[in-house]
């Protein structure tokens, strides 16, 4: 798929951005849509120059969820299960995979599965302003697209229940110091702020940053002696880089080291 009708995608210095762009609905998440991510996700994996996502909203909201006209007439009718099976898990599991950093960018409001998005990204960069809520139960439903995993381990098990189970708005600054979100900046340093970050995270040794992400996440879930394990073997294949020994060269030569993903 080249061009989208539902998001804007674009390319630049290393860094993809995917921008959803239904800002009448706060960015709901229609099959269109949600086809479309997937494509662009899959593209950002292959495409060589590109190093780190940035993930955003088109005007005031970030994503507000599963689009709920889509529930207006067929409410208990739907197959929910296929349709998560089809739309969603393929997206979260891209997403959460992906060996490449992501960001959310969270410009304004995130709600039920836009939450989820923003939570399987590696980090989350949001303006001031920016609510957050796991806003499934408001319509009798329950946290999906990976809520369930993502936020007990962020947040801890206790905020992660008061938030699903009150779908209770949780504003910018309690995000940030309950650590749902990681950088807290007004909101016309947004892009500014995200940006220096990707820009750092696109000139890091790419092939390391690929495999913090899958030794984090092995971490996350094993215990202390599995997790060594996991890190001896990618702390192995990290070693073998070229990039490593050129870090190392550039150490004591005072230099920027210049990694190429090799
Ligand atoms: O199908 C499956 O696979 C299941 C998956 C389910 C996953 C889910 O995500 S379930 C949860 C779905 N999302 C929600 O329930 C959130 C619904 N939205 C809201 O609660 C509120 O809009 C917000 C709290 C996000 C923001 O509130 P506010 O006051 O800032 O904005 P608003 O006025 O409510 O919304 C602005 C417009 O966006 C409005 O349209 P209008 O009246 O200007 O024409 C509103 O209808 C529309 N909108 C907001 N969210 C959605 C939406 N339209 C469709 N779907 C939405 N999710």
């Amino acid at each position: 798929m080249d061009s989208y009708q539902w998001l804007e995608l674009e390319v630049a210095e290393r860094v993809a951005t995917i921008a959803l762009n239904r800002p009448e609905t706060l960015n709901a998440l229609t099959d269109g849509l949600l086809k479309e991510l997937t494509d662009a996700v899959k593209s950002v994996e292959k495409n060589p120059e590109v190093r780190v996502l940035v993930l955003t909203g088109r005007g005031r909201g970030f994503c507000s969820g599963q689009d709920l006209k889509s529930f207006q007439d067929s409410a208990g009718e739907r197959d929910i299960g296929a349709h998560l099976d089809q739309f969603y898990h393929p997206l979260i599991r891209k997403l959460a995979t992906l060996e490449k950093p992501t960001i959310a960018m969270i410009n304004g409001v995130v709600a039920g599965a836009g939450m989820s998005l923003a939570l399987a990204c590696d980090l989350r960069v949001a303006a001031e302003g920016a609510r957050f809520s796991q806003a499934f139960v408001r319509i009798g439903l329950v946290p999906d697209s990976g809520s369930t995993y993502f936020l007990p381990r962020l947040i801890g098990y206790s905020r992660a229940l008061e938030m699903a189970m009150t779908g209770m708005m949780v504003d910018d600054q309690t995000a940030l110091n309950w650590g749902l979100i990681n950088r807290l900046v007004p909101k016309e340093q947004l892009e500014q702020e995200t940006y220096s970050l990707a820009r750092s995270l696109a000139s890091g040794p790419p092939l390391a940053l690929g495999m913090i992400k899958r030794g984090i996440a092995w971490g996350a879930s094993h215990d202390l002696n599995d997790a060594m394990e996991r890190e001896k073997d990618f702390q192995i294949e990290a070693a073998r880089t070229e990039d490593h020994a050129e870090a190392v060269k550039a150490f004591f030569t005072k230099q920027v080291p210049q990694f190429r993903g090799r």
